[in-house]
């Protein structure tokens, strides 16, 4: 099926799973979960059906690389054993030891802990900017630069990087911008499209969508990254399994459904939000006082399900508020069917020393929401009962 002939859902429900019509194949139109892992061959010297071993190759990961490749319009796609996976395989591809990284000040806590307490002790250095700004990322820019590194809508701030000014910049210096594309997935934006080099994902957010897969996925178009990826997925070995691939694959069917659903949600409750009285302030990159809506009008099809807003008053008024929920699940991650809110400077992102935590805006009453697929009244009135 070909990658740019159907839309978007089209292929989410049939890219990497086309029915085996070949004589004796059955004709399965979900692609089965192909557990084993090994592949026999008939001869020594006889090449095997293209499979040797699960951890080089999978069928049913396969059908689900080949399916995320398509919904970004890459070329080569690569699944991993959780976004994290994903995200150091990319770094041993790409960097040698003294290199240099320049990364959003404003990414997922554990994306920060990776640079800064597992690669630095491998002689990387990392600069961190505002990259709102596209002009801090350029002043930083060194002769070692290799990496760029943005989230956009970004964890838990939900600020919006231009990824075509920065893309930009990334190759008037040769280097490579890598763009994680979790929190809108490729229904709402296409990193590759304006520019970027690299899309990765935490697979266990919204691709998957029912918080029962950890998961991770990079998806790039340009042949001598795919080399170097797949070299190193191979080499490091930490893939997706068949059975999660196949979660993945389920769960992608109805990427368009969720993310319209969970959208329409978040929009609801940011209006719900934004004239409570206990309400400070509601950062949603949907609303026109988002300080980059218009960015974010022109760059992605839709703004996603996540919003972040502080409350009143101190740690103490947000504990209460939070274990006041019902509906809402007082839980890490975001991207599931079911309502999830959590407190990033006491959880996603207290890897994070406090002042520098502080400075940036993720203050002791922020607070974060991933709105499911409920009955946006439900939700609205269950924080209403709790924020009483
Ligand atoms: O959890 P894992 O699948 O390894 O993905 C890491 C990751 C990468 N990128 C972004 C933008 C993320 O949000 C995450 C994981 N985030 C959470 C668990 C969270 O609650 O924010």
């Amino acid at each position: 099926m070909s990658n740019y002939k159907y839309g978007f859902s089209t292929k989410a429900v049939h890219v990497g799973e086309e029915p085996d019509f070949r004589e004796g194949a059955t004709g399965d139109v979900v692609v089965p979960i192909h557990l084993s892992t090994t592949f026999a061959r008939k001869k020594v010297l006889l090449p095997t059906a293209g499979y040797e071993y699960t951890r080089s190759s999978n069928p049913t990961r396969k059908a689900l690389e080949s399916k995320l490749a398509s919904l970004e319009n890459a070329s080569y796609g690569f699944a991993f054993s959780s976004g994290l996976a994903a995200e150091t395989t990319v770094l041993l591809s790409l960097l040698k030891p003294g290199d240099h990284i320049i990364a959003f000040d404003d990414l997922y806590g554990g994306t920060k802990r990776l640079f800064n307490n597992i690669f630095s002790e491998y002689d990387f250095a990392v600069s961190y900017v505002d990259a709102t700004e596209p002009e801090n990322v350029r002043e930083v820019v060194r002769e070692n630069s290799r990496l760029i590194w943005i989230e956009t809508p970004s964890n838990p701030l939900l600020k919006i990087c231009d990824i075509k000014a920065i893309a930009d910049i990334a190759h008037e210096n040769n280097i490579v911008l890598v763009v994680d594309n979790t929190f809108l997935s490729p229904y709402f934006q296409k990193p590759l499209e304006l520019g970027a080099d690299i899309v990765v994902h935490s697979a266990t957010k919204y691709i998957a969508g029912h918080s029962d897969v950890l998961g991770g996925a990079v998806l790039v178009s340009n042949a001598s990254l795919a080399d170097k990826i797949a070299y190193r997925q191979n080499a490091v070995g930490a893939v997706l399994s068949p059975f999660d691939s196949y979660l993945t694959l389920r769960g992608i069917k109805t990427l368009a459904l969720r993310l319209d659903r969970h959208q329409q949600n978040a929009f609801a409750i940011a209006d719900f939000l934004i004239s409570h009285a206990k309400v400070k302030r509601v950062i949603y990159p949907g609303l026109p006082s988002h300080p980059q809506h218009q960015l974010a009008a022109i760059q992605t099809t839709g703004y996603g399900g996540v919003l972040s807003f502080e409350i009143k008053g101190d740690i103490r008024d947000a504990e209460r508020f939070l274990e006041r929920l019902n509906i809402f699940s007082l839980a890490e991650s975001l991207g599931g069917v079911e309502s999830l809110i959590e407190l990033p400077s006491l959880m996603t992102h207290a890897s994070i020393p406090k002042e520098i935590r502080e400075k940036a805006g993720i203050t002791d009453t922020l607070i974060r929401l991933s709105a499911g697929v409920e009955d946006a009244d439900d939700l609205i009135e269950d924080l209403k009962q709790a924020l009483l």
